[in-house]
């Protein structure tokens, strides 16, 4: 296993270089370059730069996500080609920066949904991300998209870029003649388009579950179970194509059973990297981000580290969103303090399941 940290860059994130370097066996960044629009091509220099920031304060940058896919393609228009080309552009430049794992999602307009950023845990007064479907009732898209944006401490939010949902109605009308058999034709169309470039420079494609895993305001979801993720491995049947196992994504339906999921996939080589946090299940669709620890939360951590363990050693995890605790201020979910303590349990739980195999 690879341990490594959530950054979004100088200036843009309220954790330094030299604060994750100071976490105990964390030893590289699933990075992201947000600057750019989706759809737009990374320049060389500023990856090579970036790298070279990232290595110089200790750590490995062999993780970039959030390269994001512009809407014409998810909607298969005819300006896709143009989308897909700066994409595989950006792709070969990656690679030579050696970077072996891109995080990316396939969901339409909507990256992860919350009904609050910043909801208190009455237990201890901390807080964390938060959603209640019935709160969703009598809201339209575009006030959630205000409200995510009032509620983010300033910082842009990853899947929220301003620029990307400027056109929000008119995407939301296109998306009503894509129903989910499109949406994954469209999806194939894609990968059969940057996968052979993968395999050329060595760079795997993990895609990141539909956060929360249902569907949401009628847009077509198709990556939320074991059984969208076997259609999306055969799309396009590579070992580049593979899965983001995010637990806390796939954990917010409970008909999803983590531990088994990543051996299914572990098995087949199928898991690019692993996001891996805890969520409390608090009623139907209704959840909110906890603490790691498996005690504080629905999910058994210790038998998701074992199953990642045990079919997939040598993937990349981070610790995914954290609380609020100690009075941190920064972007909702990326904080330091709880992550970091996420990062020391985990590993925690590695060492044990480590020394207990071999013993
Ligand atoms: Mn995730």
């Amino acid at each position: 296993m690879k341990m490594t940290f959530r950054w979004f860059g100088e200036g843009r994130d309220s954790v330094s270089l030299k604060q994750i370097k100071q976490i105990p066996g964390c030893t590289g960044l699933m990075g992201v370059l947000d600057q750019y629009a989706a759809g737009e091509e990374w320049p060389l220099e500023v990856i090579q730069d970036y790298v070279k920031h990232v290595h110089e304060a200790g750590l490995e940058a062999e993780v970039i996500e959030s390269v994001n896919i512009h809407e014409d393609i998810k909607l298969g228009k005819p300006s896709r080609d143009r989308y897909i080309e700066n994409y595989i552009k950006t792709i070969k430049s990656l690679a030579q920066c050696s970077v072996k794992v891109i995080v990316y999602n396939f969901m339409p307009v909507f990256d992860w949904l919350r009904t609050d950023l910043a909801h208190v845990i009455p237990e201890d007064g901390s807080n964390s991300l938060y959603f209640d479907e019935a709160e969703l009732a009598g809201m339209t898209p575009i006030q959630i998209v205000e409200n995510t944006a009032k509620s983010s401490n300033g910082f842009s939010l990853p899947g929220w870029e301003p620029e990307r949902l400027a056109e929000l109605q008119s995407v939301l009308e296109q998306y009503q003649s894509i129903d989910e058999q499109k949406l994954r034709e469209n999806y194939k169309y894609f990968l059969d388009a940057i996968i052979p470039t993968c395999e050329e420079v060595g760079i795997v494609m993990a895609c990141h579950p539909d956060d929360p895993a249902w569907p949401i305001f009628g847009l077509p979801r198709i990556a939320h179970s074991q059984a969208d993720f076997d259609k999306i491995v055969k799309l396009h049947d590579s070992p580049s194509n593979t899965v983001c196992l995010c637990t806390g994504s796939l954990g917010s339906d409970p008909a999803n059973d983590i531990p088994s999921i990543i051996r299914h996939f572990g098995k087949m080589n199928r898991i690019g990297c692993a996001h891996v946090r805890n969520i409390k299940f608090l009623g139907h669709h209704k959840f909110r981000e906890s603490s790691h620890l498996s005690s504080d939360g629905s999910l058994d951590m210790y038998e998701i580290m074992k199953a990642l363990y045990e079919t997939c050693p040598d993937t990349y995890v981070r610790p995914d969103h954290g609380r609020m605790i100690w009075d941190e201020v920064g972007r909702p979910g990326y904080g330091l303090y709880d992550r970091a303590l996420g990062i020391a349990y985990l590993n925690g739980l590695w060492e044990a399941i480590d020394k207990n195999a071999k013993a």
